[in-house]
């Protein structure tokens, strides 16, 4: 694996939140089979910035480990979409770790985002989100190569 010297490459990806309302409970469009104290679907995600190179030139796996409490609280995701969806009442810090292609070299790094499920910001922004039943909290990374190998210099120089 020959390394590209005095280079330094970025990517960048978002990593983020969307927490939507649930109908409440006894509401006939409420989802069945939803515990009765959840109020918000969400989903948390790592995802490409429009127009930029395909995330999988780089992005090869991720990892969630959510809240203990849910069913197999490590989540892993080969292929995108990179993202897991769920229901629940409170928000935490999730885990990620971001695993890179083979042909990087690279070891995993890791990530950490909090789901955000509950409005904030602005009372302009809480008034959006109060209308919508959308709360995203979304936040640009950058994932650096230092001294990449030539493969993945390549790979991302290309388009
Ligand atoms: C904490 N914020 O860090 C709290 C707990 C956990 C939220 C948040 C349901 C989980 C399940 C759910 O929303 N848990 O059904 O397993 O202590």
């Amino acid at each position: 694996n020959k390394r590209v010297k005095v280079r330094r490459l970025s990517s960048l990806d978002f990593i983020g939140s969307e927490a939507f309302q649930l109908p409440p409970h006894g509401d006939p469009s409420r989802p069945k089979g939803i515990p009765e104290d959840h109020t918000k679907k969400w989903t948390v995600y790592v995802r490409q910035p429009e127009g930029d190179p395909d995330l999988r030139t780089w992005l090869n796996k991720v990892q969630f480990k959510i809240f203990n409490t849910y069913e197999n609280p490590l989540r892993t995701c080969e292929s995108p979409p990179f993202e897991v969806s769920e229901t629940g009442w409170g928000g935490f810090t999730i885990d990620i770790r971001l695993h890179f292609q083979p042909l990087s070299g690279e070891k995993a790094q890791y990530r950490q985002h909090f789901l955000q499920l509950e409005n904030y910001g602005t009372e302009a922004q809480q008034a959006q989100q109060k209308a919508s039943g959308l709360v995203r909290a979304e936040f640009l990374e950058v994932v650096q190569f230092n001294e990449p190998t030539e493969a993945l210099y390549e790979a991302l120089t290309a388009e």
